[in-house]
């Protein structure tokens, strides 16, 4: 049945992770009735991307309000024209007036005396001007004893802010862009696995690629869409809105959902796998094997398109029905339902977080990519689509490290040399264990300064923040951070404290693959605030102003988007620009900088079997991994049934929720109000038998530690597994408590339980499979629940500045 396949295609693609040599097509859709800007109501209402801060992944399209004489923030709505968002809005950007106007905003550059850490009165204000002139002349300092390398720049999720940080360190010299979460393992793996099978990404097809969207000729809803190890509805991540699937589903799609709980997307799906984390990687193998035994596969576009089909048989054999089911506890008969549905036209499939975070990550995407690839779902309408940047703009990559350092300095990058698989990911990073470790150890040589911009570590992003992250930092001589407010890693490690503003105070350029929108300043910075832009542009300029062409920095957003002909000002009068979309681009040599047909990997086709992988010494097909703690195996160190005795419960973390980003919005009293307590959801069983009732302040612990968090009692989860809140801290505690210990951020942050570390792609880690146990706590131990009241009172707005 199965036969080895001869080249068709022209081959020698490049697998180039920039896909800087799309040339756009000529037509540009630009829109919206209404202008930028215009009168209402006494008020000026400005068209802008809600992007950050504060924090979001999804820059929706909304208009914010001013007031006309004073030019102050009144309210923001969703924007009704624009074809992404069309009006829609969630509570974070609801609230949004509480974080312009809050208290705790950090309004002027601040400096410490490094011995003074972990002390709020320390801060002392300073200019801007003093606050560069210290940064400038530290690092030059240690740029000229150690090397541009000692100075690791350091980012959180996705926001505005990457292109603008890695310019200025690229300016500085330095290749070190760091994320801090373990294995790298947020949305860099799945695109790095997507660019080495495919070379290029993919996304579902909802009809965003269309500025007239659902009603766009030649578009047809996905026959099925799969929600695999995502929540969209809540996390609106990585350029989808969870809006998106709910319209398909009303002109249609079916919905399989792929995930331990039962979500409100599970809930109203045809088909709800209910699978055993960290083990998705087993099932996509079952469904491939299921697909080629039953005929279901593609076999024109596999037979013309895809590269070792055989070998990817074969590694899916031993994955018959009833290993799948015993591996990932999901019944036979649902997985092969799940695989039917999968070779169905078209079918879409709308992936998430769950799919990083398991130590072997990459060969888990690799048999996601696979399903889609040999069921032909590629570039049809419905399907999955492949994507760019428009116009090339860098609003979300960094710009390219060889425009801007020497190979030598390029080499530095920690990680880059053992793990090759991380620059497919397109975001040039170094691995994070192995820069926590150096941070940690000074081998192979001491990281003397860190610049740490728009993210949280000690509360959110790293694995063990108590043990490894916060000495990490705290072993370095200078480091700074750039936030709109002061946080427990700032208050812990930092010694210059840049103050960041708002959304509505910034322009900028939003873009994420299928349009362009600018972000318009529509009132002024409160304080001495700046944004991320400004700061970078302003720094970045005094060691290499030839990276930052213009005069102003609207000029230089005109550089960085020169590809759509356009200024900012005039992109900004057009309100959002689509280049015109085309399907099947592998037909047409669209997908390949050479202009030849099919697509840019080394063999010309979507590479089942993978050549990368395989000159990277790793395996070239995809593959299962238990992961290393489960209810079936533990690393060697422990005792296995002893630790599993002690530990029995399944840990997931991380699940999203509606009332904050990450550990943002805490200190928002109607967003906090919402969820006002750490939460962890255990099914009534599970809870029963630990002695847990709803509401009841218990420890998860394991052997790194405990945290606390308060019982959800739910049955949304198997009895075996337990779901914990991540990111917590409480902005509301006093900080005199020195150090870490202020704002008690390690009390309830589930990282105090993970173990870090990362798979063998230097991707991967076990945020949402690790092993624990829980029990309430003794009533002297509690933390006690949040006090509204005091949230309302301490949190007000600042009277002054509203
Ligand atoms: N256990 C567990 N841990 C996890 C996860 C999980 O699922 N489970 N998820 C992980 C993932 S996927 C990620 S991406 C990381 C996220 O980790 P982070 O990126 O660190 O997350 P945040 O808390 O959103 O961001 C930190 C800071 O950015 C500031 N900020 C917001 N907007 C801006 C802006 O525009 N400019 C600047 N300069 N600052 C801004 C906020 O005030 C906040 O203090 O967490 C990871 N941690
Ligand atoms: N409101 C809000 N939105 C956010 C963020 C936020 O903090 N708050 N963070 C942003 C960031 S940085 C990211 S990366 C995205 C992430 O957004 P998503 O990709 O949606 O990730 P999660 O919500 O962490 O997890 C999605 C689902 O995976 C399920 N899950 C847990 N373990 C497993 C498993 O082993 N297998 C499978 N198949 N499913 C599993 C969870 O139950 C959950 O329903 O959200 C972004 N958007
Ligand atoms: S997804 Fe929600 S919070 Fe994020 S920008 Fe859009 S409306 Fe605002
Ligand atoms: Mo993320």
């Amino acid at each position: 049945m199965v036969k080895r396949i001869e080249m068709e295609v022209e081959q020698g693609g490049t697998n180039e992770v920039r896909p800087d040599f799309f040339r756009e097509p000529p037509v540009k859709y630009t829109g919206g009735d209404l202008p930028w800007q215009w009168e209402e109501d006494g008020m000026i209402a400005t068209r802008t991307g809600a992007w950050a801060a504060p924090g979001c992944h999804d820059g929706c399209g909304v208009i914010v309000y001013t007031d006309k004489e004073t030019g102050k923030f009144v309210k923001v709505e969703g924007d009704e024209e624009s074809p992404y968002y069309q009006g829609r809005l969630c509570a974070r950007c609801i609230a949004l007036k509480e974080a312009v106007y809050h208290p705790d905003r950090v309004l002027y550059p601040m400096k410490r005396d490094p011995k003074d850490r972990g002390r709020a009165d320390k801060w002392e204000r300073v200019t801007w001007d003093e606050a560069y002139a210290l940064i400038k002349s530290k690092f030059d300092a240690i740029k000229a004893e150690s090397g541009a390398k000692s100075v690791v720049f350091h980012l959180g999720t996705g926001r505005g802010t990457a292109p603008y940080m890695t310019r200025l360190q690229y300016a500085f010299g330095s290749v070190q862009y760091a994320y801090m979460l373990s294995g790298n393992s947020c949305y860099v793996p799945r695109v790095a696995a997507c660019n080495v099978l495919m070379g290029t990404y993919c996304v579902p097809d909802c009809s965003q690629n269309h500025f007239d969207r659902y009603e766009h000729e030649g578009w047809v809803p996905p026959k099925n869409i799969f929600v695999w190890g995502n929540n969209p509805l809540v996390s609106n991540a990585d350029g989808n809105l969870g809006h998106w699937v709910v319209d398909c589903m009303k002109r249609g799609s079916k919905l399989v959902v792929v995930d331990p709980k039962l979500t409100w997307l599970a809930a109203k799906a045809d088909l709800w796998l209910q699978i055993r984390c960290g083990t998705d990687s087993a099932l996509a193998l079952a469904m491939g094997k299921y697909i080629v035994e039953n005929d279901l596969y593609d076999h024109e576009f596999v037979e013309s398109w895809c590269y070792g089909f055989e070998e990817y048989y074969e590694a899916t054999r031993e994955w018959t029905l009833e290993r799948a089911a015993e591996v990932t506890w999901i019944p036979e008969e649902k997985i092969a339902r799940a695989a039917r549905m999968m070779a169905e036209k078209p079918t879409s499939v709308q992936w998430g977080l769950a799919l990083d975070m398991t130590m072997e990550c990459l060969a888990g995407s690799a048999a996601v990519v696979d399903l889609w690839s040999i069921t032909g779902q590629i570039d049809i309408p419905g399907g999955m689509v492949t994507v760019h940047q428009p116009f090339n703009i860098q609003t979300w990559n960094p710009p390219d490290p060889a425009e801007c350092l020497t190979i030598e300095e390029q080499k530095t990058r920690i990680g880059g040399e053992d793990f090759p698989a991380l620059k497919y990911s397109g975001v040039v990073l170094t691995q994070a264990d192995m820069t926590v470790d150096q941070m940690l150890t000074n081998r192979p040589y001491k990281i003397r300064a860190n610049w740490i911009q728009s993210t949280n570590p000690l509360s959110c992003t790293a694995q063990e923040p108590n043990t490894r992250m916060e000495q990490a930092y705290k072993n370095a001589e200078f480091n700074v951070m750039v936030d709109p407010f002061m946080t427990p890693t700032a208050q812990a490690c930092c010694d210059v404290f840049l103050p960041v503003c708002m959304y509505p105070e910034r322009n900028g350029i939003r873009s994420i693959y299928y349009h362009v929108q600018t972000t318009n300043k529509a009132c002024q910075a409160l304080g001495e605030s700046k944004s991320d832009m400004e700061i970078c542009w302003e720094l970045g300029r005094q060691w290499n102003d030839t990276l930052w062409p213009g005069e102003t920095l609207e000029e230089f957003f005109t550089f960085t988007m020169k590809e759509t002909g356009m200024s900012f000002e005039e992109a900004r009068e057009e309100n959002w620009i689509y280049p015109e979309y085309h399907y099947e681009k592998f037909r047409t040599g669209e997908q390949r900088p050479d202009g030849n047909l099919g697509f840019n990997t080394p063999t010309g086709r979507i590479e089942l079997y993978s050549t990368l992988f395989g000159q990277w010494g790793q395996k070239p097909v995809p593959h299962y991994a238990e992961p290393p703690y489960s209810p079936n195996q533990v690393p060697e160190r422990f005792d296995r049934d002893e630790y599993l005795e002690k530990y029995p419960l399944i840990m997931t973390t991380g699940a999203r929720q509606w009332a904050s980003f990450h550990s943002e919005h805490r200190q928002i009293p109607h967003l906090r109000a919402l969820h006002p307590n750490p939460e962890f959801e255990i099914a009534p069983e599970t809870a029963e038998r630990y002695g847990v009732k709803q509401g009841d302040w218990c420890w998860i612990e394991n052997h790194l530690g405990r945290v606390q968090l308060k019982a959800n009692v739910q049955p949304v989860l198997d009895p075996s597994t337990i779901s914990l809140d991540h990111a917590w801290w409480f902005p509301e505690r006093n900080p005199e408590d020195e150090g870490a210990g202020c704002y008690d951020t390690y009390v309830s942050n589930a990282n105090v339980i993970i173990e870090a570390g990362c798979g063998e792609s230097g991707f991967g880690n076990n945020c949402k499979s690790h092993m624990c146990r829980v029990y309430p706590c003794e009533p002297e131990e509690i933390i006690g629940d949040t006090d509204m009241d005091k949230i309302v009172e301490r949190f007000a707005m600042n009277e002054e500045l509203v």
